[in-house]
């Protein structure tokens, strides 16, 4: 009975990692020309054998190395309390790449992660989230690779808000706090919002939140902003 109950965790222990690994290598195969065995030992070095609440956005930094994204002119787009929108109109159109259409926001889009001192697993289960530790597994990836690409974003860069909220902009959101503050003044020629209407919306370009989003846009960078309806999402630009 011993014998069956260590090898039964034993087996569910690598068979959280195990399967956690494969989804991460299977998406990652996805994009040619990657040594994605080597992506994936980097990635765990960030969080595994350590307390899933002490782990610094700097923790991947060697992550970021090993997969680095691509300077990328005039089709960044990036976005803010729109994710559903703004996937569905990327994967219509190649107008436009978001950090999900890159390789390390695919692979760790929508799933969950973290250690635990003392193990060498990766769990996907009873993970702190977001509000629980300012130095989440999760949210310090998010912050660490939404920072790698604004700095590789160029020319004219675009980001989708939404236009059905009350406050499209938060300088507290990732967008505001760190993309924005991330783009690169002699890189970058200008940021175009794309606020997404429905038939009810609340905002528009002359809402005051906006207002705070061109004072918080190093100097340099222009700003413009274009009402778009959801149901006129469509080809670049428009
Ligand atoms: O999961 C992602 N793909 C993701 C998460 C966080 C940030 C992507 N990003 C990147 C994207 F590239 C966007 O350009 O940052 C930008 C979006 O971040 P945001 O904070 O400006 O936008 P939200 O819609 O407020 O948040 C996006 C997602 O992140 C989580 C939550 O899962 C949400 O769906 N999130 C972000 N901040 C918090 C928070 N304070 C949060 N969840 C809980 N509390």
């Amino acid at each position: 009975i011993i014998v069956a109950v260590v090898l039964g965790v034993t087996l569910r222990k690598e068979t959280e990692t195990n399967q956690f690994q494969s989804v991460f290598l299977s998406r990652c195969e996805t994009f040619k020309g990657n040594n994605c065995q080597k992506i994936w030992e980097t990635f765990q070095q960030a969080y595994v054998n350590r307390d899933p609440c002490k782990v610094p956005m700097e923790a991947y930094d060697p992550l970021v190395t090993a997969a680095p994204f691509k300077p990328t002119c005039n089709r960044v787009m990036f976005w803010s309390k729109t994710k559903v929108v703004v996937h569905e109109f990327t994967e219509k159109t190649d107008c436009f790449v978001t950090l999900e259409d890159t390789l390390l926001g695919y692979v760790l889009d929508g799933l969950t992660w973290c250690g635990k001192e003392g193990s060498s697993e990766t769990f996907t289960t009873d993970c702190p989230v977001w509000t629980d530790c300012e130095n989440n597994t999760v949210s310090s990836f998010w912050k660490r690779v939404s920072a790698a690409y604004a700095d590789i974003a160029c020319g004219n860069v675009s980001a989708m808000l939404n236009g059905s909220i009350a406050v499209p902009f938060s300088p507290t959101s990732i967008f505001g706090s760190i993309e924005v503050k991330g783009l690169n003044a002699t890189r970058v020629n200008s940021l175009t919002v794309v606020l997404v209407t429905e038939e009810e919306n609340v905002t528009n370009c002359t809402d005051a939140s906006l207002k705070v989003l061109q004072k918080e846009l190093p100097a340099g960078i222009n700003y413009g902003c274009e009402e778009v309806p959801e149901s006129q999402l469509q080809e670049c630009g428009s």
